[in-house]
């Protein structure tokens, strides 16, 4: 049987810290289905149907990949795509509670489905679409932490490049 891990996130936008997650992930899972938690309540910078599309452009090539959308519980999700394990990724301690937490809320609510973590690449130990957000706003240059089609759209969102 094909290992199948859902790599779940809010992927606003994608970075190369997430890439790195995937193309390491394919080493142990036959198949990754990227999905993004499609949340009306939280606030984001792109829409869904952009973060879809950034991810995809991101991944053209990757047969073993799938990206999806989701809503409502992650564990419901993982069942329905009769998912093996859900992939996370860790960069620094400050992640530890909340991962800690989040997989042991999971395993609570579907003890069928484990929770891998593989650490973050060294070279994107401080890469989070938060802080790569903040910095983009004011001009600064995010270019080596991100897939080319997400500083573009960066650039669009803040008003530094005009299409
Ligand atoms: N290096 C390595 N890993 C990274 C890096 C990096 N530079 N940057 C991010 N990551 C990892 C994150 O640690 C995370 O594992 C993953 O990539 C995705 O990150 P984000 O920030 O895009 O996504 P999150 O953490 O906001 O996603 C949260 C979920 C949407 C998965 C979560 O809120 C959820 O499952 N919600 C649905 C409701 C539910 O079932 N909740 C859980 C039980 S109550």
């Amino acid at each position: 049987m094909p290992k199948i891990a859902i790599y779940p996130g809010s992927f606003d936008p994608v970075t190369n810290g997430h890439l790195d997650i995937i193309h390491r992930g394919l080493e142990i899972f036959d198949r990754i289905i990227v999905t993004i938690l499609c949340n009306p309540a939280k606030k984001s910078l792109f829409t869904v149907e952009e973060r879809v599309e950034m991810l995809k452009e991101s991944l053209a090539g990757q047969t073993s990949v799938e990206v999806d959308v989701f809503h409502g519980l992650l564990v419901d999700y993982a069942r329905q795509r009769e998912a093996d394990a859900i992939l996370r990724g860790m960069r620094a301690v400050s992640d530890f509670e909340y991962e800690f937490q989040m997989a042991l809320m999971n395993r609570k609510l579907n003890r069928d489905i484990q929770t891998v973590f593989m650490m973050t690449g060294l070279r994107w130990i401080f890469t989070s679409s938060t802080i790569i957000k903040e910095a983009a706003k004011f001009g600064g240059d995010i270019e080596d932490m991100v897939p080319p089609l997400v500083n573009r759209k960066l650039k669009e969102k803040n008003g530094f490049l005009h299409t």
